[in-house]
């Protein structure tokens, strides 16, 4: 994006430098990788600008960012620490003020604090392709340096409440359309700043400051937002304080901009900032693993094992990815039903705007082919298996891939709970062989467990992240355990609840409470979704090794006796039908027969305390998962959760909450509970450990 003339100039300092051509003047910011409006970018625009302003013979100064992206927002990495002088909104007010035509030139992802000091500049020029934004809210504040007061004199009060409320970004022609940017032009930034300048100084192009611009009110789109956010986000704090300053922005711009500061420093001091926050480095961190220097292997051709709800999920996640797929089947059949799951989601995908028409054609006659024999996937650099949950199935299976492979193919399982260390002994090549765990419906589902074996080489470890980057899944590393990170935390959880429902508490107390702290669905929801004969099966394969002292719920078991595996069968703990959702009396009649049956004497929760005990039981065994290093770090688990079993983002994952409730209350919680079962409630060695030295898990996420 660099043209030769760039690199001169004069620095600033190392991020900042101004550059003359007669009257006209450049300011370039470069800091990479996102240029990030960090002290030394906000620092060095105010001394360019004020440096620029004193040269009387500077007519115009024009903006531009080099890289990738110009100012993509406020450092978040600067969040929480003690603020350092010039501050963005201050920054933005002085640009304002600027005597001399301040021009700005978008380009990439202009987002957060990158767009409002382009709305605080006299003229906004930005490049084709450009996405500008305020996704401030989805890291639990909104719009700190004047965007909430700003946007609505250019864009008006509906546009700008669905702009700064959604969070999401624009694509340039709808920037236009809304009056955020004056016009797009293409070209490099360097050379569209000087172009726009130039314009400015022959009177081609007017500038104005935008808080001379009037706006109309618009108190029904005010209400009309407050009422969705109230259905849609109940829970979520800065939604609702976004729509109050964007309520201010009829005042003059000076007392706009100081509620505008009053409510953001109230969603700095909320918990949720900090949770989001956390949420939105954790899908960063998780890439940093110990194999991330070795080299992937070039993946062109997948194939897929299985054409079941996971395979062809799989299989529609690669396509959809842009690689060519076979998938086998044992027969016809099998086939046919494959082949129409991966149409039917290539529809959704259509209909979501995902895919065009031509390109899903494009994909079912040239990307995907069928086989029922395992042969055809001779030449495939990546073979996935997706069959049903049965080792010795799966260890034939490998053992043929291992005589048809070619060599350097990645052989990996979509096992959802298996020792891929046994299924890799299954092969003469436990060295490419790897577990890829998908979650469904998989082409939609942004989490992918990585599970690395013993022999699992570092370069193969590398592949399966490098899949996940082009289906633009958020990879997780994870070691060999029962269940790998997510569904060994969850299948212990799980006891919590099955517990609190043995004890009195109905399915669904438990849902409401659960999906009360900010779970999409609660533990029984869930089951009757997965299907109550997967946990069925496992909790038959798991009755021979079950420890004496375990106490054990039949429940689930009994209504699946009945034939009854949730959803899909149109009752479980719920009945699904025409008159809708609701708990199923003969579920809660079999609760009451075991509860008599075992002399139990069903006793009240409360949801909090229902919360305490299902949360403390999540904490409780994934601080045993990262004693045993399955997950390297606490934040592994939180992406887990955040992207894989819908815990509520704004609470930062299961080990972030644990630092927010402390080490010395969750020992605390779990040797009361210990009173009643001492068996399932004990504390981990790690957990007092932190209790007793005061320590914290994300201490642990900077190791
Ligand atoms: N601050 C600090 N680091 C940032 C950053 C930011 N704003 N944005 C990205 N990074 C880092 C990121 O952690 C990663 O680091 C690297 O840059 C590449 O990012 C007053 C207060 C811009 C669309 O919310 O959405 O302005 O992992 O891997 O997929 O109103 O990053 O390599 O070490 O994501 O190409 C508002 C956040 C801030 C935008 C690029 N802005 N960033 O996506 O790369 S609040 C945002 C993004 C604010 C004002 C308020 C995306 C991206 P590392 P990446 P990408």
């Amino acid at each position: 994006m660099q043209s030769g003339s760039e690199r001169g100039g004069t620095a600033i300092n190392d991020v900042v430098s101004i550059e003359r051509q007669g009257p006209l003047a450049l300011i370039a910011l470069d800091n990479p990788p996102v240029n990030a409006a960090s002290h030394a970018v906000r620092s060095g625009l105010w001394q360019a600008i004020e440096a620029l302003q004193a040269q009387p013979d500077t007519r115009v100064i024009a903006l531009y960012g080099r890289g990738r992206t110009f100012i993509a927002g406020a450092d978040i990495r600067e969040f929480g620490k003690p603020p350092k002088d010039p501050w963005l909104p201050d920054l933005c007010n002085f640009i304002e003020d600027c005597e001399t035509p301040v021009v700005c030139v978008l380009h990439g992802t202009t987002l957060g604090g990158g767009l409002e000091v382009a709305l605080a500049s006299h003229l906004r020029v930005a490049l084709p392709g450009t996405r500008v934004g305020l996704p401030e809210v989805t890291l639990g504040i909104l719009p700190g340096a004047g965007g909430t007061q700003r946007a609505p004199r250019l864009a008006g009060v509906g546009a700008a409440l669905d702009l700064i409320t959604s969070g999401k970004p624009l694509p340039v022609e709808k920037a236009l359309e809304h009056g955020l940017i004056d016009r797009i032009e293409d070209g490099l930034p360097r050379d569209v700043a000087l172009r726009a300048a130039r314009a400015v100084l022959d009177g081609h192009d007017r500038t104005r400051r935008t808080r001379d611009i009037a706006h109309e009110p618009d108190a029904e789109a005010l209400e009309a937002m407050r009422a969705k956010l109230k259905k849609t986000q109940p829970l979520l704090f800065s939604p609702h304080k976004c729509v109050d300053a964007v309520a201010v922005s009829q005042l003059p711009l000076s007392e706009g901009l100081k509620e505008e500061r009053r409510l953001f420093n109230e969603c700095m001091d909320s918990p949720q900032r900090a949770g989001l926050i956390h949420a939105f480095f954790a899908e960063r961190a998780v890439a940093k693993i110990p194999e991330a220097s070795a080299k992937p292997r070039d993946i062109q051709n997948i194939g897929v094992i299985g054409g079941g709800t996971m395979g062809s999920g799989i299989a529609t996640a690669a396509l959809l990815a842009g690689f060519s797929v076979t998938m086998t089947e044992r027969d016809q059949a099998g086939l046919d039903r494959g082949t129409a799951t991966i149409g039917k989601n290539l529809e959704g995908a259509v209909k979501r705007g995902k895919l065009s028409t031509e390109g899903r054609d494009e994909i079912l006659s040239a990307k995907l082919s069928t086989a029922t024999e395992l042969d055809a996937l001779a030449d495939a650099d990546l073979i996935i298996e997706a069959v049903f949950e049965d080792m010795d199935v799966k260890k034939d299976i490998f053992g043929t891939l291992d005589k048809i492979a070619k060599p350097g193919a990645v052989l990996a399982s979509n096992t959802s709970y298996l020792d891929v260390n046994e299924i890799a002994a299954a092969t003469g090549r436990p060295e490419d062989v790897i577990g890829l765990h998908f979650f469904s419906p998989a082409h939609i589902m942004r989490l992918m467990e990585v599970v690395v074996a013993e022999k699992t080489s570092a370069d193969a470890v590398a592949t399966g992240f490098a899949l996940a980057k082009k289906l633009k899944k958020i990879a997780v590393r994870s070691g060999v355990c029962d269940g790998f990170i997510g569904n060994r935390i969850m299948t212990f959880y799980k006891k919590a609840a099955d517990y609190m429902m043995m004890d009195g508490a109905s399915p669904e107390e438990i849902d409401r409470a659960i999906t009360g702290f900010g779970f999409a669905m609660g533990p029984y929801q869930v089951a009757d979704l997965a299907g109550l004969d997967i946990s069925w099966a496992a909790n038959k394969r798991r009755a021979a090794t079950r420890p004496a002292e375990e106490r054990y719920i039949p429940i689930a078991d009994e209504i699946c006796e009945k034939g009854w595996f949730g959803r899909k069968t149109g009752q479980g703990f719920y009945i699904y039908d025409t008159d809708g959702t609701r708990p199923n009396p003969e579920a809660l009649a079999i609760i009451d027969e075991e509860r008599a049956k075992a002399g139990v004497i069903p006793r009240t929760f409360s949801g909090d305390e229902i919360v305490s005990r299902f949360v403390t039981a999540m904490i409780l065994e994934a601080t045993r998962v990262l004693e045993e290093g399955i997950a390297l770090r606490p934040v592994d688990i939180d992406a887990v959760f955040l992207f894989g079993y819908g815990f509520p983002r704004f609470r930062g994952g299961p080990m972030h909450t644990a630092d927010q409730i402390g080490a010395a209350e969750l020992v605390r919680r779990i040797e009361i509970y210990a009173q009643e079962d001492s068996y399932y409630w004990q504390v981990p060695t790690l957990l007092r450990k932190l209790a007793e030295g005061g320590g914290t898990f994300a201490e642990m996420n900077e190791n």
